[in-house]
């Protein structure tokens, strides 16, 4: 029973309390997290880190756990109640390792849960979309003196577009007639944006665009936030790795601006959301704006399209893959979260001039 199996792993850690029920926090699409509570507080949120994803798992927390520490350094003027709501702690094993690996070889790692705190799937007022950009600001802010060579990339390559055409292109060699057929529209698009959608990667192997710490999962649903919808600590560190912001500039974006779930099918729900986009960069610019050369600013809206087309290319090629990455709950899951995304960009295309006009 899975209980009895999460209750094992929770007491292989360093910690006072009794086990006393879980639930699944189902929202990611590739680990298994789930919501430990105890009789006596604290809760906490015990993670199976998927391995078949992440090669080096051990680097991967070490990531996480060095990032959480530099941030608690850099906030040391709050108190200790309020630092533990804006940033995430992390629970070592009783025989003193940052994970557990179980008889099966999986990976399991703890941090505490933060109380009274809540996620948006989708955003409904401006002001989430605000204090997500001040929260996601703040997060690059904080590492912005971080030095990134320190970190593990626990997925080489992940927004290297030229990677992300490659694995497309290898899915096209192997898909079913069928599959192409139906996504031929799709597939030609991809074609098409071919040269704006390589700009970054083009500036970043220059040297232009500079590589620094960033989160790289930057969705809205990785910021927490208090009862009273003001930002508090950015989670789902997993990815926390060198990159260039414009991603996860993006990735909010993606996000906050898209009027409905990232797999809505009835697509004339999705559209792109501009205020939402103008109180997000507000609240990014007050964070993190210190920290951003004028390069790395100019080109803000390219990194938001870009972050949106590489989630549709990703979906995509996972549907031609016949689902092999993401977790899905019906097969054609991933081309829907691909038409999805790809409808968004044809909606936040329209409004581009405006966009640029917002930084
Ligand atoms: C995956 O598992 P989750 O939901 O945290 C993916 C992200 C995507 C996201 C789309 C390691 O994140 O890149 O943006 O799904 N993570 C990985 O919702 O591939
Ligand atoms: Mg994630």
């Amino acid at each position: 029973m899975l209980a009895e199996k999460l209750k094992y792993i929770f007491n292989k850690f360093d910690h006072q309390n009794v086990f006393d029920s879980y639930e699944e926090l189902a929202t990611g699409h590739i680990n298994d997290t789930y919501l430990i509570k105890t009789k006596e507080r604290p809760h906490y949120v015990l993670q199976r880190i998927n391995h078949g994803v992440f090669k080096d798992v051990p680097g991967l927390i070490n990531n996480k756990i060095s990032v959480s520490r530099h941030i608690r350094k850099k906030l040391a003027h709050l108190s200790e109640h309020e630092l533990k709501r804006r940033v995430l702690s992390f629970v070592d094993t009783k025989a003193g390792n940052t994970y557990y690996k179980g008889k099966e070889g999986d990976y399991w790692n703890m941090m505490f849960f933060i109380d009274d705190s809540i996620t948006f799937e989708t955003v409904n007022s401006q002001e989430i979309a605000y204090e997500g950009g001040k929260l996601f600001g703040d997060f690059l802010n904080l590492t912005s003196d971080f030095d990134a060579s320190e970190l593990v990339d626990v997925i080489p390559k992940f927004h290297d577009m030229s990677f992300r055409y490659s694995q497309f292109e290898d899915a096209l060699k192997s898909a079913s007639q069928e599959k192409i057929e139906q996504a031929k529209d799709y597939i030609n698009l991809v074609e098409d944006m071919r040269v704006e959608m390589h700009i970054l990667e083009n500036l970043k192997n220059s040297g232009e665009l500079k590589t620094r710490v960033t989160h790289n999962d930057t969705k809205i649903s990785n910021a927490l936030f208090d009862l009273n919808h003001k930002g508090l600590c950015v989670i789902d560190t997993d990815t926390v790795m060198p990159g260039i912001i414009h991603f996860d500039f993006g990735d909010a974006i993606r996000t906050i601006c898209n009027t409905a779930v990232e797999d809505e099918t009835n697509l004339d729900l999705v559209t792109f959301n501009l205020n939402y986009y103008k109180a997000y960069v507000r609240g990014f610019l007050e964070t993190a704006g210190d920290s951003l050369s004028p390069i790395e600013l100019k080109y803000l809206p390219l990194g938001a399209k870009s972050t949106i087309f590489i989630m549709a290319l990703r979906f995509l090629t996972d549907f031609l893959n016949g689902n092999i990455y993401y977790k899905v709950d019906y097969p054609e899951h991933n081309f829907d979260r691909a038409k999805n995304q790809f409808k968004l960009i044809e909606s936040f295309s329209e409004k581009m001039n405006a966009l640029k006009e917002a930084i």
